[in-house]
């Protein structure tokens, strides 16, 4: 495929922005907010870099109106942001705070009167800590609690919201929080991973049954994965099979239950030392199988991955953090490998056939769902020239590869019918803290002033146009 030509997305394709509540609002502790399990991980020692917190982040709470006017100005489509739930509903149960609410509907209203389609995410992995306390997402009633939540934002913002994400990347939620312990709540427990991935099933399924009852009609519901993209580092048996291993704990752990009514058996069977999955309830995945409008999907690098190497059995390069706990349960002495060629800020390898791959791998496994890619972008160390500018050419070419990948995938049918590039903001980077910067718009973390980047003058004019670049 060459580049050397524009090619075209087509008319009422979705251009949006991401962002997450944890990420870009600060205001941590006003208006009746409470504590999450990320306020918790900020304040342990050594979890997160240089003991940054989202105590004020980008002070999106207090600036949101400067930020939708950003957005107005780059003349996007969508903006996906997602709820705290400690914010809406102070430590996970019990009456709605009206002031969180108010805040929300604000935002939508504030994108509705500048053109922009709010795109809403129920949970983007910050638990109220007392939902924590009480046992987390390994605990059942967590799930029931979250539907409980779910009706309390469908009531107060469906009317004025079209788009609806239930999870965010549970991967990260159940793997990373559970089990390797990168992410908040930190904890190392092989099978909490599991029960963990369970409840967070169930809690999309009962939420998307629960908000079915409130939302008017015509509101569409989905969820967003981060399926792994995973390559065996060879054609051999064993390395294929270890690739199938990730993909099964990365995504169809996830994807199988969702979109099809049960788990993997070949899940179950790499588990069994872990767990005898007795926390699996009779009717549980018919719940986790409801109806969908549209799945998210996304999309960062791939992972090329191989059966372990007699007398090595410490080569993990997961792109997932460095822990001593695998995340990858039963099948810990899988080996991932660098990928040549170049990578992002994050160590990331730069690849964007794996989009195209993921997007008609979906697109063939549930054929009419509509596909958005609900995430892709790029950390690079930006830094304003004596202009004031920001010049991020790296982005830039990682939007175009990545977007003529999203291309690509539709020219093998794949129904794709948005974009959202994440993210709007250089913004709180989890473990990384402030470190990483995957805006398109430069923040300044010491005075909060906001500088458009190169990148995001270019993505303005894609949404302009329509037209993805040949290269120059
Ligand atoms: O910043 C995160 C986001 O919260 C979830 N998806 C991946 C991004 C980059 O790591």
């Amino acid at each position: 495929m060459t580049e050397e030509q524009p090619r075209a997305f087509p008319g009422g394709f979705l251009w949006g922005s991401a962002t997450a509540a944890y990420q870009i609002e600060g205001a941590a502790s006003e208006d009746g907010r409470t504590p999450s399990i990320w306020d918790t991980f900020c304040r342990t020692p050594g979890k997160v870099h240089e003991g940054h917190t989202g105590d004020v982040a980008c002070d999106h709470y207090h600036r949101w109106q400067e930020d939708l006017d950003l957005m107005a100005g780059l003349g996007l489509g969508a903006y996906r942001f997602s709820v705290s739930w400690s914010r809406v509903q102070p430590t996970g149960r019990g009456p709605a705070v009206q002031r969180g609410l108010d805040f929300y509907r604000s935002l939508a209203d504030g994108l509705l009167e500048r053109g922009i389609t709010p795109s809403l995410t129920l949970y983007h992995w910050d638990l109220p800590q007392e939902l924590e306390d009480a046992g987390g997402w390994p605990v059942r009633e967590t799930a029931e609690r979250f539907a409980e939540y779910a009706v309390m934002v469908g009531e107060a913002l469906g009317d004025r919201v079209p788009l609806w994400t239930t999870l965010n990347e549970p991967f990260c939620s159940a793997f990373l929080g559970y089990g390797s312990g990168v992410h908040a709540p930190g904890r190392t427990e092989p099978e909490s991973v599991l029960k963990a991935a369970h409840h967070l099933n169930l809690a999309h399924g009962l939420a998307v049954q629960a908000l079915r009852s409130v939302l008017p009609g015509d509101r569409q519901i989905g969820i967003t994965f981060n399926p792994g993209v995973v390559r065996p580092s060879t054609e051999s048996e064993a390395d294929r099979d270890a690739a199938r291993r990730i993909d099964a704990l990365q995504t169809r752990i996830f994807s199988d239950p969702v979109l099809h009514g049960a788990y993997p058996a070949d899940l179950r069977a790499d588990t069994a030392g872990v767990s005898d999955w007795s926390f699996v309830r009779e009717g549980d995945e018919a719940v986790i199988h409801q109806p969908l409008d549209f799945l998210g999907l996304n999309y960062y690098n791939p992972l090329l991955a191989s059966a372990a190497t007699p007398g090595d059995s410490s080569l993990r390069n997961d792109g997932h953090g460095s822990s001593d706990h695998s995340p990858w349960v039963g099948s810990e002495s899988v080996e991932f490998h660098a990928l040549p060629g170049e990578r992002t800020d994050m160590g990331w390898p730069i690849d964007p056939t794996g989009l195209t791959d993921l997007l008609v791998r979906f697109s063939r496994e549930v054929p009419g769902l509509p596909l958005y890619v609900t995430e892709n972008g790029a950390a690079f160390d930006d830094k304003p020239d004596a202009s004031g500018s920001v010049h991020d050419p790296e982005r830039i070419a990682y939007l175009r590869g990545h977007l003529g990948a999203v291309l690509d995938a539709r020219a093998q049918g794949a129904d794709v019918r948005g974009y959202y590039v994440w993210s709007l903001l250089d913004n709180f980077e989890w473990a990384y803290g402030y470190s990483k910067r995957f805006g398109v718009v430069h923040v300044d973390f010491e005075t909060l002033r906001r500088t458009p980047k190169a990148s995001a003058l270019w993505y303005a004019e894609l949404v302009r146009t329509g037209e993805l670049p040949g290269l120059d």
